[in-house]
């Protein structure tokens, strides 16, 4: 990619709305035309829809599937919730770039990836993260806090992911306590909170978030085409993956800010109500044992509390559950 391309697609993005001048564009990176226009050119052969009218401009049409990192800047511009910004075509999985990224770095970051190769779910499962299809990010986030305060972040973060889904869709998107989210009882997303820790408080939060943004059915895998769904398929139009992604930092950046100054207990209600385990059995694994039961409440703290199947009544701080 050209020294110029982040700038010209950064340019043509903002004035998405007109056609704006190769002499305009060649006056704010104070270069030739004649390179605006090699770059242009590239831009086209990379996918980008533009359309160029001698003596009116160029106008960006439509943008490929996939992330700029001069738009992705632009976008979050105003955005506190990082300070770097890492944009990559493909990698084995973002959690492991950020572990990389962050030594001997003090920054909040976000890392994006068009692509994953070695995705990873908890327990080291496979997340399926082919390119162009999804957003694959790593948020790492720098709080001041004790170590003890990392599942009240997974609950926040969960609301966060789920209220900016939720303005891509009119169906019900739920929240799959404690580290997915549903639609339609398919997962469109997954997420999970890793942590860096010093002896007594941390030093990064690694929040990996996978959303299925613009797949097909066709697109999932056997192993789980059943229980795998994406926005798109939720909404009448393509995702916009920019616009997405706006929305996305916007709402877990609200989010955030709640986790670092209230208690769980402030949105109980909303998280229960966002939830989609209640009032079903459910087969419950944690530590290695399972047992059946059914999830009657979260408590203050963020616990699921649990009724198994002899009646007796769990507090589970995590576990996985099967629908
Ligand atoms: P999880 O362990 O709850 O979910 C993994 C399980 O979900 C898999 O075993 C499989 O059954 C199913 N699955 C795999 N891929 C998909 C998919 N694309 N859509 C729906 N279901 C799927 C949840 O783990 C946490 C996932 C975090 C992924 C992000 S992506 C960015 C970051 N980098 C990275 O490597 N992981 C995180």
């Amino acid at each position: 990619m050209s020294k110029y391309s982040q700038d010209v697609i950064r340019i043509l993005y903002k004035h998405q709305s007109e056609y704006i001048s190769g002499q305009y564009i060649a006056d704010q990176l104070n270069i030739s035309r004649a390179a605006v226009k090699k770059v242009i050119d590239q831009l086209k052969k990379d996918g980008c829809k533009i359309d160029s009218i001698n003596h009116k401009g160029h106008q960006l049409n439509e943008l490929p599937d996939c992330w700029y990192q001069g738009i992705v800047a632009y976008i979050l511009k105003d955005s506190q919730l990082a300070s770097e910004i890492k944009v990559f075509e493909s990698v084995a999985s973002t959690q492991t770039i950020a572990k990389q990224e962050l030594v001997g770095n003090s920054a909040s970051m976000i890392i994006l990836s068009d692509e994953q190769t070695q995705g990873r779910g908890r327990f080291n499962r496979n997340w399926a993260s082919s390119k162009g299809k999804g957003l694959w990010m790593s948020l790492v986030l720098r709080p001041n806090v004790p170590f003890s305060m990392i599942p009240k972040f997974n609950l926040f973060a969960a609301l966060g992911i789920r209220d900016a889904i939720q303005s891509f869709t009119n169906d019900k998107v739920e929240i799959k306590w404690p580290n997915d989210v549903y639609i339609a009882d398919k997962k469109v997303c997954g997420f999970l909170t890793e942590m860096i820790a010093n002896y007594d408080s941390i030093d990064a939060i690694i929040c990996g978030i996978g959303i299925n943004l613009n797949h097909e059915d066709s697109d999932f895998s056997d192993e789980i085409k059943h229980s795998a769904t994406s926005v798109g398929l939720h909404s009448d139009t393509k995702i916009n993956r920019y616009t997405f992604l706006e929305a996305l930092i916007s709402s877990i950046e609200k989010r955030y800010t709640q986790f670092l100054t209230q208690p769980f207990a402030e949105i109980r209600n909303e998280y229960i109500q966002a939830s989609n385990i209640w009032q079903r059995q459910l087969r419950f694994t944690e530590n290695n044992t399972q047992f059946i039961g059914e999830a009657i409440d979260i408590d203050r703290d963020g616990f699921l509390i649990v009724k198994d199947e002899n009646n007796e009544v769990r507090r589970l701080i995590s576990a996985d559950i099967d629908i």
